[in-house]
């Protein structure tokens, strides 16, 4: 079994311990950091997600991979030089107004930037004008709401407004999830893309960008 194998299974295992080790392990073998990456640990994180949305596993595992990956990440990335890694894609996420809830949205963050996004978190309680003002600055290919709570669902409704009104609608896809969320609400509140698992929400982020590239 090469290095990098023995890396990606690591991650799916959630095998902390040996993170740092089987990382140097790689670059000692000749890896370069961002075939590490891009041939271990993205893939690995894919099988995560895979897994997650058959029931295979659950939050608690994503979450002890997704610190694997970050531990790994955290040796490779000053490594780096510029333009190893192309960025799948790049994106805005929070959860809406008044909605305090981040477990989901977090896991939802860490599978996108397990699968190359780059991920820009706005948090919790992010109001229509913050995702506004983050699109203007950075330009993301996606805006991703998370609601939790019916009476924040709405908010979603008020955030897509807002960017029509500000003229960026037309430069983001939207993608909605959350519990309480149903892809009939999506559509009615005008989402692109409606995804209810951190799983399905990066399958959907590909998608869209294959095709944005086409
Ligand atoms: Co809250 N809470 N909570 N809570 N809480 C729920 C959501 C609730 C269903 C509990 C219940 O009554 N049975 C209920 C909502 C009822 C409703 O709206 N109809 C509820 C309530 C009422 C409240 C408060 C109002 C309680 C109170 O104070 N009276 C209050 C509201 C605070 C606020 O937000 N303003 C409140 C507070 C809290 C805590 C702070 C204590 C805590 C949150 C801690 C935190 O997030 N840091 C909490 C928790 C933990 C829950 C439950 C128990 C668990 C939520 C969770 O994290 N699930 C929840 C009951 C439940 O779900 N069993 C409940 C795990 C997480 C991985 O799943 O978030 O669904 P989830 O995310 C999934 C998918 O939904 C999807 O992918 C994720 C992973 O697969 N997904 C997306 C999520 N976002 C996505 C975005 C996407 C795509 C997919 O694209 C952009």
């Amino acid at each position: 079994m090469t290095e990098l194998k023995i890396l990606h299974d690591a991650v799916v295992a959630g095998n902390m311990e040996a993170m740092t080790s089987l990382t140097r392990k790689c670059l000692d073998a000749g890896y370069k950091p961002g075939q590490i990456i891009n041939e271990a640990l993205i893939p690995a994180m894919d099988v995560v997600g895979n897994k997650f949305r058959e029931n295979e596993i659950f939050v608690p595992e994503v979450l002890i991979s997704a610190k694997c990956m970050q531990t790994s990440l955290d040796i490779l990335q000053p490594l780096l030089t510029e333009g190893e890694v192309a960025k799948a894609g790049k994106v805005v996420i929070g959860t809406v107004k008044g909605d305090l809830h981040d477990i989901g949205k977090n896991l939802v963050a860490i599978m996108l930037e397990g699968a190359g996004f780059e991920v820009i978190d706005l948090g919790v309680d992010v109001d229509a004008q913050q995702f506004i003002n983050k699109v203007k600055e950075v330009k993301p290919d996606f805006v991703c709401l998370s609601s939790l709570l019916t009476t924040t669902m709405p908010q979603m409704g008020v955030t897509i407004e807002a960017l029509h009104e500000a003229g960026l609608r037309q430069q983001v896809k939207v993608m909605v999830g959350g519990a309480p969320v149903t892809r009939e609400f999506a559509e009615q509140i005008g989402a692109d893309i409606y995804a209810p698992d951190a799983g399905a929400a990066v399958e959907a982020a590909k998608q869209a960008m294959a095709k944005l590239r086409q």
